[in-house]
């Protein structure tokens, strides 16, 4: 598929693709790996078509093939998730020397290829012993993840350039605690915010620890949608302000500004929250954005999404989220809004000023079947110009990392749905680049030789 070329974007700018290990390694019972609390959310049915993820894409097996892909792609960086109960299988205590051994063989395959390797600590797969004392709502899985943290830099620094401490906390408390849709499957609405400070927190501590155990180059992975009010009533702003505060703010503005954007959430916290925010608050080195589409928000009424892209909205939820129009949607129905993405980094821009850090998008992309797949090609043609856009307006973001480099399990979705640059087999794990794999290779390659900007 021919397309005008990209603007040149900043020197520097780093180019690269994403993936994470659960929804990738496989290789469950390999090394010493414990169980998490996603597989025994898989082992209880909850993913579709009953599958798990014990195969995974193969990774753990393949990962020099994965390594080989990213390097024909001309990738800078990979960003993939260490698995907590691969290192350390009870979640505190014991280290498996042979789980940290696998990080150790892939670190040093992307080094050898020239590619950064950027782990995220913490890509939703809590260690089961840890998830059954109440995970994310116990205090204390926050600092069992700083020592966790604490093992993996110790063995890694030397050569990681870049940490991500958490992916996505707003995702794990609501549908994991909120909604029940994710693992642990808790339907506690309102009352599952203490997850979200624990999450905080872990963050916090895992930067403290990161750093003395000397690392550098520290960032989190937070999702962020513009959200868009549907209606015109007063019940139909709240509404949207509350969601748009508890999906957009609720993470951002403690870990930015040491401050929950409404005193009604810091009073639900719990523990010493003036101190947790202070540890939350540390100064990060940049700030990672996933972002898939905006939100259309109103007051809750019979003709909100009673399920949105396979998720329940019970009906007692403040809120109710309406249809996005859009001419183009991904094959999970999300709509296609690439002018979200510069909508959304302006507002963060103006929202923290000289308070935001250099930002990297850390995820972005889409799920579409094929091997031949030119709306993947428009969707990340579209997506790059409108973050150039945003670079154009003054925006500091120093690289994109598309999800996803092969296709993987989509959580509840399993493996229906197809996100990758490289199609996955999923009989023999076999690897087979997909039409949109060229085509960001040929969008690397021009940048390298593109003008300055
Ligand atoms: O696959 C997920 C990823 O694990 C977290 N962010 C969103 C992606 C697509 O749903």
């Amino acid at each position: 598929m021919s397309m005008p070329p990209l603007p040149a974007f900043p020197p520097g700018f780093l180019w690269g693709a994403s993936a994470s290990a659960f929804q990738t390694e496989g290789g469950a019972d390999t090394d010493g790996k414990g169980p998490s609390g996603w597989d025994a959310f898989a082992a209880r049915g909850r993913i579709k078509d009953g599958a798990d993820a014990s195969r995974g894409t193969g990774f753990h097996a393949r990962y020099r093939e994965d390594v080989a892909l990213l390097a024909g792609l001309g990738a800078d960086a990979f960003r993939f998730s260490v698995s907590w109960p691969r290192v350390v299988p009870a979640g505190s205590g014991r280290v498996n020397a042979a789980g940290l051994g696998f990080y150790d063989r892939l670190v040093d395959a992307l080094c050898a290829h020239g590619i950064t390797p950027a782990p995220t600590l913490y890509h939703w797969d809590t260690p089961l012993p840890l998830e059954e004392a109440g995970g994310w709502l116990n205090r204390d899985t926050a600092a069992r993840f700083a020592e966790y943290a604490s093992v993996v830099a110790e063995r890694l620094a030397d050569r990681v350039p870049m940490w991500i401490t958490i992916n996505e906390p707003a995702e794990v408390t609501l549908l994991g605690y909120a909604l029940g849709e994710h693992a642990p499957g808790k339907q506690l609405l309102f009352d599952a915010l203490p997850a979200a400070h624990h999450q905080l927190l872990a963050h916090g501590l895992a930067v403290q620890a990161l750093r003395a155990a000397g690392a550098a180059n520290i960032g989190i992975a937070v999702s962020h949608s513009p959200v868009r009010t549907a209606g015109t009533s007063e019940e139909d702003r709240f509404a949207a302000e509350l969601y748009d505060t508890i999906t957009n703010w609720m993470f951002a503005d403690p870990i930015l500004t040491g401050r929950y954007p409404d005193e009604n959430f810091a009073a639900l916290m719990p523990g010493p929250v003036a101190d947790d925010l202070a540890v939350i608050s540390a100064p990060l080195d940049w700030y990672g954005v996933n972002y898939y589409h905006p939100m259309l928000v109103g007051a809750p009424s019979s003709d909100a999404l009673g399920d949105f892209a396979g998720v329940g909205m019970p009906a007692e939820l403040p809120f109710g989220l309406r249809d996005i129009e859009s001419e183009e949607r991904t094959d999970f129905g999300w709509p296609v809004v690439p002018d979200g993405l510069r909508e959304l980094l302006v507002r963060l821009n103006d929202r923290f000023g000289d308070g935001l850090p250099p930002l990297y998008i850390t995820e972005n992309g889409c799920s579409y079947d094929g091997l031949d797949d030119p709306r993947r090609i428009a969707f990340l043609d579209a997506h790059l110009r409108s973050l150039h856009a945003a670079i154009d307006a003054g925006v500091d973001v120093r690289g994109y990392f598309t999800w996803s480099l092969t296709d993987n399990i989509e959580w509840v979705e399993g493996a229906s749905q197809r996100f990758g640059l490289v199609h996955v087999d999923y009989e023999t794990l076999e690897r087979t680049p997909k039409a949109s794999y060229a085509w960001y290779r040929d969008a690397i390659a021009a940048q390298r030789s593109a003008p300055q900007r």
